[in-house]
C-alpha cells in the first residue's frame, strides 16, 4: 500500500507531550552558596595568617591547605553568582489509567563547578593526608590519580542518560575509584603513619577516619539528589555546603593546629621542598 494511500490512517499518538519541568535552586540555595563563599574566604585568610610565623620548611601543609580553601572560594563564587551550572535533561514518562501516557522533559540544575573544585582540591586533601602518613611517592600518585578519575567519572554520571548503562556505569566506576582511595589510606596510609612512630599513628587514624566518614557521605548525597532526585536542588546545596565546610576549613584547622604542636608530623622531602629539585642553595 503506498504511503499516500487515502485509506491509510494517521497513527494515534500513544504519548502526549506536556510542559517541561525545571528543578532549580531558589533564594535559599543561592544564599547558602554565598555563605559558604564567605566561610572559604575567611578560612583562607586565617590559614595564611597561621603560616606567618612558621618557617618555610614547615609550611607545606599550610600552603596546600590554604590553596584548598582558595579554590573552594572561587568555585563557590562561581556557583553563587550563577556560573558553572548546567542542566541535566531527562524525559519522564507519566502513565495514566484511562488516557494515553504523557511525557514531559525534566531539566535539573547540575552545579558542575563543584566537580572542577573537587578535581583540584580533593587531590590536595589527599596530599595533606599522605604526606602526614609518610606514604611513598608511588602510592601518593595512585591515590591522586584514582581521585581525579573518581571526580571526573562522577561528573559524567551527573550528565549521563538514565535507563541506560551510561549513568549507573559511570557512577559504578567512580565508586570503584573511591574504593582505591579508601584502600590506599586504610592500608598503606595507616601502615606508614604507624611506622613514623610517636603520636602520628593516632593522629592519622583520627583525621583519616574523620575524612573517610565525611567523604563517604558525598556519593550517598549524590545518589539521593542527582541519582534519584529525592532531594531538591536547595537541599542538595545545603548538604554539600555542610560537608564542604567539614572537609575543608574544619579539616584544615585541625591539621594545621596539630602540626604546629606535634613535630613528628613534619614532612621530610629532602632538599626538594626547601632548596628545589636540583638540591642547590
Ligand atoms: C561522587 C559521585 C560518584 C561516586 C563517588 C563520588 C564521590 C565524591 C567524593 C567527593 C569528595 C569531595 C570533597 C570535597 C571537599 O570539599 C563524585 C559524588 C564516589 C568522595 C571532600
Amino acid at each position: 500500500v503506498p504511503l499516500s494511500s487515502p485509506t491509510s490512517v494517521a497513527p494515534v499518538p500513544t504519548v502526549v507531550p506536556s510542559l517541561p519541568e525545571y528543578q532549580d535552586a531558589t533564594d535559599t540555595g543561592e544564599r547558602t552558596l554565598w555563605v559558604v563563599f564567605v566561610v572559604m574566604v575567611v578560612a583562607s585568610i586565617v590559614f595564611t595568617g597561621l603560616s606567618w610565623n612558621v618557617p618555610v620548611s614547615k609550611r607545606l601543609y599550610h600552603i596546600i591547605t590554604t590553596l584548598i580553601t582558595i579554590i573552594a572560594a572561587l568555585s563557590y563564587f562561581a556557583m553563587a553568582s550563577g556560573h558553572g551550572i548546567g542542566y541535566h535533561h531527562v524525559v519522564i514518562r507519566d502513565s495514566h489509567k484511562h488516557v494515553p501516557d504523557t511525557e514531559h522533559d525534566l531539566y535539573r540544575q547540575v552545579y558542575w563547578a563543584r566537580y572542577v573544585d573537587w578535581t583540584l582540591t580533593t587531590p590536595l586533601l589527599l596530599l595533606d593526608l599522605t604526606l602526614l602518613a609518610g606514604v611513598n611517592g608511588g602510592n601518593i600518585l595512585i591515590t591522586i590519580i584514582a581521585d581525579i578519575v573518581m571526580v571526573l567519572t562522577g561528573l559524567f554520571a551527573a550528565f549521563g542518560t538514565e535507563g541506560t548503562p551510561q549513568k549507573w556505569g559511570w557512577y559504578a566506576i567512580a565508586c570503584i575509584a573511591y574504593l582505591v582511595i579508601v584502600w590506599q589510606l586504610v592500608y598503606h596510609g595507616r601502615a606508614a603513619a604507624v611506622a613514623k612512630g610517636g603520636k602520628v599513628g593516632n593522629f592519622f587514624a583520627a583525621i583519616g577516619g574523620f575524612t573517610l566518614i565525611i567523604w563517604t557521605i558525598y556519593p550517598i548525597i549524590w545518589g539521593i539528589a542527582d541519582g534519584s532526585r529525592h532531594m531538591n536542588v536547595d537541599e542538595e546545596i545545603i548538604a554539600y555546603a555542610v560537608l564542604d565546610i567539614l572537609a575543608k576549613p574544619i579539616f584544615g584547622a585541625w591539621l594545621l593546629f596539630t602540626h604546629v604542636s606535634m613535630p613528628e608530623t613534619n614532612v621530610d622531602l629532602g632538599g626538594f621542598w626547601s632548596h628545589g629539585i636540583t638540591g642547590e642553595g
